[in-house]
């Protein structure tokens, strides 16, 4: 499954900053020459790839940019400072196209590639600059360039990094709606009555810049390996992903606390019979809906003892830990836990 993550922003480079007219004026020199300095440069934008970053989610929340202007020249020959440049971090394979008719600019496909993406303005030069022997007195100076501007569209090909797994009801869309606040676009997919539902997911009290792509893989039922209920469509694609989120519905518990690890086992059959290549995935196991249980309700207690048991018999590889772990999406409990550990086990590696 590929996924466009896409941003449209605009950036302006620094203008010049303005020469100066001055000229020399001190107690024993009647007629000083000229001394205007110059203006500064201004500063360009520059976008540079960099591995770290998984997604274009902090050009969502910032869509304007602007390098630093340059300063004024002034008297006695001195250059006005130059604006600061900025530099715009994206992830690998972004590709940078004109906003207006779409043309691919730059296609930064390894890390720390850098593309100046518009030019800061040159300063003006100051009088000094103009004096000649004929002319030993300009009272003119140059103004600075302007700084150039555009309209960019970002776009990444990007596959998720994470798959939430469970039987229908489980509590995967929910989920995603809590933990994710973008929809990144559907690229290459084959229509479906199904679609996958993704999110970009923005890891909290993280820096800037950290954040992953979840799918949603609906319709897993018994029987999704032979094809049943469309399962199998989107197992394809849970391959290669980083990690798995299966979640597990909390409220059968009340009906019985073994119930959760029969489900759980139940849906690793049919990864299994799939590709036993996804049983070694690594995989972060929840159960949902923990906001049903009344405090002293001692079943989801029981529950997490048999499937925390069930899932140290069944995975052959040795899970973060054996204890699931226990969240509401409809009171956000237990969720930047999940998200934190996700990230910072499996996909920041
Ligand atoms: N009480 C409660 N209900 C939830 C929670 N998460 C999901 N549900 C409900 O469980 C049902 C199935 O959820 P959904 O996200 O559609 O499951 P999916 O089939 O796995 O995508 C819906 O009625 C949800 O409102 C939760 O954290 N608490
Ligand atoms: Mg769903």
């Amino acid at each position: 499954m590929r996924f466009i993550d896409e941003a449209r922003i605009s950036i302006r480079a620094g203008h010049g900053g303005p020469g100066c007219v001055s000229f020399r004026r001190e107690k024993f020199i009647p007629r000083g020459g000229p001394d205007g300095g110059d203006g500064g440069d201004g500063g360009d934008v520059i976008i540079v790839s960099d591995v770290q970053l998984g997604t274009l989610q902090d050009f969502r929340f910032k869509r304007s940019y602007a390098a630093g202007d340059g300063r004024h020249g002034s008297g006695t020959n001195k250059a006005g400072k130059d604006g600061a440049d900025i530099t715009l971090r994206v992830p690998v394979g972004t590709i940078i196209k004109e906003a207006i008719d779409g043309s691919v600019l730059a296609d930064l496909t390894e890390d720390g590639q850098s593309w100046i993406a518009c030019t800061g303005g040159r300063g003006g030069k100051g009088n000094a600059h103009f004096a000649t022997s004929t002319h030993q007195a300009p009272k003119f100076a140059q103004d600075g360039e302007e700084g150039t501007s555009r309209e960019i569209l970002l776009e990444l090909r990007l596959l998720a990094h994470a798959a939430i797994i469970g039987f229908p009801n489980a509590g995967k869309s929910t989920l995603i709606s809590r933990i994710s606040a973008a929809r990144p676009k559907i690229a290459d997919y084959p229509f479906t009555t199904l679609v996958p539902n993704l999110g970009v997911v923005a890891v909290p009290g993280g820096e800037q810049g950290r954040s992953f792509v979840v799918a949603d893989i609906p319709g897993l039922v018994e029987g999704a390996h032979r094809g049943t209920g469309l399962g199998h469509k989107f197992l394809k694609h849970v391959e290669r992903t980083s990690v798995l989120i299966h979640l597990v519905d909390g409220t059968l518990a009340a009906q019985d606390p073994e119930l959760l690890a029969g489900r759980y086992l139940a849906l690793r059959r049919e990864l299994g019979l799939f590709n036993p290549g996804l049983l070694e995935k690594p995989e972060l196991v929840a159960i949902t809906k923990i906001d049903t249980f009344a405090k002293d309700d001692k079943s989801l207690a029981k529950a997490v003892k048999k499937l925390a048991s069930a899932i140290k018999k069944h995975r052959t590889q040795p899970l973060l830990e054996h204890e699931p772990l226990c969240i509401s999406s409809a009171a956000g409990e237990g969720l930047a836990r999940l998200v934190g550990l996700a990230y910072s086990k499996w996909i920041a590696v």
